[in-house]
C-alpha cells in the first residue's frame, strides 16, 4: 500500500516536489525546466496543474488560465507561450521563427503574447476538471470553470473540425512536436519523406544544456524545422502538409478531456450527455482505426502512407486511460504492458517510451526508449480505471521512488533508472505530487 513507506520519505517528497514547482514558477505559469525549456509548454502546463492543485489550487488555476489566454481565434492552443523576458537564443525555435504576431497574425494568433503555431496533446479539460475538484469553493468563487469552458470547447472544436484530416473522426498531428514524443521511432517512416532543412539554416539551443546522446539528432532537427517552416509559410492552414498522423495517445487524451468537459458542463448547469456521447463515438473510431489485435496495442496511422505504422510506442498503450474501452481490449493492453515489449513488473523499473525489443530501442535517447513520468502517470491511472489495483500500486511506487531518487528527472533509463535530460523537471515533480496524494 502507498502508506508503506510514507512516514519515512512521504513528507520530504511533498516538500521537495513543491520546491521544484516553486523554483519553476514565473509568476503566471511554470516552466518545464529552467535551463532547457524556459517558456510555457502546453501539455506540460496541464500535467503541472494536476500536481500544483495539491500545493496551491489558486496557482493551478492561473497556470491553465495563462495558457488559454494565448489561444488563437481559430481555437488552437499553441504548444509554446513565450516568456518575453527570456533571451531569444535561450530556446530554438524562438518567436522570430514562428512569427505569430507578425505577417498578418495568421489564424487569429493573439496580439499581445508570442506563441508557436503548432499544438500539443489536449490534456487541458481533464486538468481543469481535476483542478476544480481540488477546491470547488475557490473554483466557483473565481468563476474558474465558467471562464475556462468556452475556451476548452473551442479548443476541442478546432481539433475535431480542422484536424480530422483522415475523415474518420480522429484528430491528426502535423508535426512530431505536436504529439509530444518528438523523436519516437513511430515517426521515422513518415519523417523519412521530409527533406531536412540545411543544418546551417538554424541553431539548436538544446545541446548547450542536454547531453547530445540523450537528445534528437541533427538530421531529426532538420526535418522538424522544415515541417514547421512549411506549416508557418502556409499561414498555419490545416490540410496541406506532408506529415499527418493519427496518434493513439493524442486521441485518447482528447477523449478523456471530452469526458471531463462533459463533467464541467454538468457543474455549470448544462447537460453533458452530448459530450459523453461524442467521447464514446471517438472511442469507437479509435478502436476501429488504430487498434491492432496482432500486437495487442494501438498503432499510429500514417495518412500519407495510408496504413498503420508497426513500431510499438508507449503512445499505443495510453488509451488504457479510457473507461469506455471494450473489456477485451483493455485486457490485451494490460498483457502487452506487462509483456516482453514493455516489461512492467519484469525487467524494467519504469515503462519505456518504446518497444524494448524494437530495432530502434535506445535506453537513453529521448523518446526512443527512456521512461517518462507523464506516461507512467497515465498508465497508472489506466490500470486503476480497469481494476488492476495491484499493478497500479506497484507502478505508483516505482514512479514515486524514481522521481525522488533522480531529483525529478525529465526521463530515465528504463532498466537502471538512471536520470537523463534535465532534473527539477516540472511534470515529474507535479505528477509525483499527485500520485503521492
Ligand atoms: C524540445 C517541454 C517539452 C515537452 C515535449 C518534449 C520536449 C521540446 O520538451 O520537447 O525542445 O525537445 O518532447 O513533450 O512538452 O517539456
Amino acid at each position: 500500500p502507498p502508506g508503506a513507506h510514507a512516514p519515512a520519505f512521504g513528507t520530504s517528497l511533498h516538500v521537495r516536489a513543491a520546491r521544484v514547482l516553486d523554483a519553476n514558477w514565473t509568476g503566471s505559469s511554470t516552466v518545464p525546466s529552467r535551463n532547457l525549456y524556459p517558456h510555457q509548454w502546453s501539455w506540460d502546463s496541464a500535467f503541472i496543474a494536476i500536481g500544483l492543485r495539491h500545493v496551491s489550487p489558486r496557482r493551478a488555476q492561473t497556470e491553465l488560465e495563462t495558457l488559454l489566454a494565448a489561444q488563437w481565434a481559430d481555437g488552437r492552443v499553441p504548444h509554446i507561450v513565450f516568456n518575453p523576458s527570456v533571451p531569444l537564443d535561450a530556446y530554438f525555435p524562438s518567436p522570430d521563427f514562428w512569427r505569430s504576431t507578425t505577417a498578418g497574425r495568421p489564424a487569429g494568433a493573439p496580439r499581445t503574447v508570442q506563441t508557436s503555431g503548432i499544438v500539443q496533446p489536449p490534456v487541458h479539460a481533464l486538468a481543469a476538471w481535476l483542478v476544480h475538484c481540488a477546491d470547488p469553493g475557490l473554483s466557483r468563487a473565481r468563476g474558474f470553470l465558467a471562464r475556462m469552458y468556452p475556451r476548452l470547447a473551442a479548443w476541442h472544436r478546432y481539433l475535431l473540425h480542422r484536424r480530422d484530416l483522415g475523415g474518420a473522426g480522429l484528430v491528426s498531428v502535423v508535426h512530431p512536436w505536436e504529439q509530444g514524443m518528438d523523436n519516437s521511432p513511430c515517426w521515422d517512416a513518415p519523417l523519412a519523406r521530409i527533406a531536412p532543412a540545411p543544418a546551417r539554416s538554424f541553431r539548436r539551443a538544446d545541446l548547450a544544456h542536454g547531453a547530445p546522446e540523450d537528445r534528437p539528432t541533427d538530421l531529426d532537427y532538420g526535418r522538424y524545422v522544415r515541417l514547421a517552416a512549411d506549416y508557418r509559410d502556409a499561414g498555419y492552414a490545416d490540410g496541406g502538409g506532408e506529415f499527418a498522423v493519427e496518434d493513439p495517445a493524442f486521441n485518447a487524451l482528447l477523449i478523456a478531456s471530452e469526458h471531463a468537459l462533459a463533467r464541467i458542463a454538468g457543474e455549470l448547469g448544462a447537460a453533458g450527455t452530448a459530450r459523453h456521447a461524442r467521447a464514446d463515438r471517438l472511442t469507437a473510431a479509435l478502436v476501429r482505426r488504430l487498434w491492432d489485435p496482432a500486437s495487442g496495442m494501438f498503432l499510429c496511422r500514417d495518412l500519407h502512407a495510408g496504413r498503420p505504422n508497426h513500431e510499438r510506442g508507449v503512445s499505443g498503450l495510453v488509451p488504457l486511460i479510457l473507461p469506455g474501452l471494450p473489456r477485451e481490449i483493455a485486457a490485451a493492453l494490460v498483457r502487452t504492458l506487462c509483456g516482453p515489449h514493455f516489461g512492467l513488473g519484469g525487467r524494467t523499473r519504469l515503462v519505456p517510451s518504446y518497444d524494448l525489443l524494437g530495432e530502434a530501442f535506445d535506453p537513453h535517447r529521448y523518446w526512443r526508449g527512456p521512461a517518462w513520468f507523464n506516461t507512467g502517470w497515465l498508465l497508472e491511472r489506466g490500470l486503476r480505471v480497469h481494476g488492476e489495483r495491484e499493478r497500479a500500486d506497484a507502478l505508483r511506487t516505482a514512479v514515486l521512488r524514481l522521481a525522488e531518487d533522480t531529483g525529478f528527472a525529465e526521463y530515465v533509463d528504463p532498466y537502471t533508472g538512471a536520470a537523463c535530460g534535465a532534473t527539477g523537471f516540472g511534470w515529474t515533480a507535479a505528477l509525483a505530487l499527485d500520485l503521492h496524494h
